[in-house]
């Protein structure tokens, strides 16, 4: 099984800012934790992180092309707006979970709206790093879908 976890803008910035709300690991501490997590489970896994929109949506139609398996996304901020990434998500056939790093309904206002999770079959959030975790073991056990 073949998963790709996509990561959005900022993201490569965890840990530097914002401990209080992302926790104080970093990126690649991140990345570390899912490809550990990844080879305990005999699964592939690809990461991609980047800050832009259009890189976003190639990475979701490549995915779909290659036939990987199943998509984790944590969107960044383009979840409360990019209906270009819901379009993308939309456009593949295939498991897809949404995580968040933070409870993003206990935030801002404008960070309870996601729009991209119309796209993914299922939304986690709230639950740190774990919930890259939780996500990729929805798909490899198969309860999206
Ligand atoms: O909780 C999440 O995972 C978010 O998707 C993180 C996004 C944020 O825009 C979403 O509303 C919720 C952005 C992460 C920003 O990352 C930072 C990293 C270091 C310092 C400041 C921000």
């Amino acid at each position: 099984m073949k998963l790709l976890i996509i990561n959005g803008p900022n993201l490569n910035f965890l840990g530097i800012r914002e401990p209080e709300i992302y926790g104080k690991e970093n990126y690649e501490a991140l990345c570390e934790m899912i490809k550990d997590h990844a080879a305990k489970k005999n699964v592939s896994v690809e990461l991609f992180q980047s800050n832009h929109e259009g890189a976003i949506i190639d990475k979701i139609q490549e995915a779909y092309l290659n036939k990987t398996d199943g998509i984790v996304i944590n969107p960044g901020a383009y979840t409360h707006y990019s209906y270009a990434i819901l379009d993308a998500l939309r456009s593949v056939d295939m498991p897809k979970v949404e995580i968040h790093i933070s409870d993003i309904d206990s935030r801002e206002e404008f960070r309870k709206t996601s729009v991209t999770s119309g796209g993914c079959d299922t939304l986690i959030k709230g639950r740190g790093f774990k919930g890259y975790l939780d996500a990729m073991d929805l798909i490899i056990e198969n309860k999206v879908k």
